[in-house]
């Protein structure tokens, strides 16, 4: 069964962890969020490709759901001795090798799907992993700052103010002029399923939809297309997807982020079993849908989330 999946971070690549044991034989190929890359001391950060990886690779710090296990912060230490900043952003010292590895390849005039491969041959995560696009696209967000309106890129909108100011857009800067990394198309037009993991709806996946040619592609694929609700008991299970969410004009639930999503994309929704209200009127809006445990505690629980994705799958096909 050919499988693919659009991710972000930590929602994403645990997800992933749950279908890998659910469907070891399975070929699943992963489309990575690359709109919360960000350029920091002269090198590429991917923190969404970098999750996916080290989550699959066993490299992952698992408390904190991003950045590198048994990790240090001695570079960023010295940096900051000599001024040198953001300080609000943690990179660790074996988390900078990656970025060092990926920035020296894509000056070598590598594109990012191969730095990315060639990333993947040390971590070997079991599935093939392809940033949306090679072009930069960067997410940005418009926020209000002492009555002054300004644009700052998403890192620092998550990290630096933990999205305590208003957002008033979120916009994918360069996505409009990115082209889908080459094998992104062709994965979704062979595929069997596809699914959206309980990822952010506007920052993660929203962001890889509007790269062109990707949501078009997805609706054309004549497949089950079927989401799982991060929106559990009308709140985000974890982080601020409910900030980004209500910059686009769209409410903290289950239902209305299938809504968002559309019945014209997607086939079917899984939201949590607290959530089992809301089925009757997902389904009223032409979706699938099912409320089912949703909480990824360990790889069995998500596994069973994945289980029931896929059958989900086989109902609408
Ligand atoms: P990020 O890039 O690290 O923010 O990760 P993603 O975009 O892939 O996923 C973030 C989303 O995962 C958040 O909105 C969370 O609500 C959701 N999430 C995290 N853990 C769980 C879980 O156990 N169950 C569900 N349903 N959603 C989860
Ligand atoms: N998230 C944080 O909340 N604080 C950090 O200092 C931070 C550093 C970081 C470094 C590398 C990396 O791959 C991810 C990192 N993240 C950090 C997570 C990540 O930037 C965000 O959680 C997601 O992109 C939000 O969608
Ligand atoms: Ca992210």
């Amino acid at each position: 069964m050919r499988i693919v999946v659009l991710a972000g971070g930590i929602g994403g690549a645990r997800f992933l962890r749950g279908l890998k044991r659910a469907v070891p034989d399975a070929d699943i190929t992963v489309i990575g969020n690359t709109g919360d890359d960000i350029h920091l001391f002269g090198l590429k950060v991917c923190p969404d490709l970098d999750t996916v990886m080290y989550t699959l690779g066993g490299g992952i710090n698992e408390e904190q759901g991003w950045g590198r296990s048994d990790e240090t912060f001695h570079l960023k230490e010295e940096l900051a001795a000599y001024g040198v900043g953001p300080e609000w952003f943690g990179l660790g010292d074996r988390d900078f090798a990656t970025h060092i590895v990926r920035t020296q390849m894509l000056g070598a005039g590598y594109p990012l799907s191969a730095v990315t491969e060639a990333l993947c041959e040390r971590w070997k995560p079991g599935v093939r992993l392809i940033p949306m696009s090679d072009d930069r696209v960067e997410t940005h967000v418009a926020v209000e700052v002492d009555g002054e309106r300004k644009a700052v890129h998403f890192q620092e909108y998550w990290v630096r103010l933990r999205a305590s100011v208003p957002a008033e857009a979120i916009v994918p800067v360069g996505a409009d002029q990115a082209k889908p990394a080459p094998g992104v198309l062709e994965a979704i037009a062979e595929a069997d399923v596809i699914l959206f993991p309980p990822s952010n709806p506007v920052v993660s996946i929203g962001t890889i939809l509007a790269v062109p040619g990707v949501r078009e592609a997805i609706a054309d694929a004549g497949v089950p297309v079927i989401g799982l609700s991060p929106i559990v008991g009308d709140a985000p299970v974890r982080g601020m997807a409910d900030k980004v969410l209500a910059a686009v004009g769209v409410e903290s639930t289950a239902a209305a982020v299938a809504e968002h999503y559309g019945s014209g994309l997607l086939d079917g929704w899984l939201v949590d079993t607290v959530d089992a209200g809301v089925v009757e009127q997902v389904e009223a809006a032409g979706v699938r849908c099912r409320a089912v445990p949703l909480m990824m505690t360990d790889t069995d629980a998500t596994a069973r989330m994945a289980q029931e994705a896929l059958a989900l799958a086989e109902e609408v096909r």
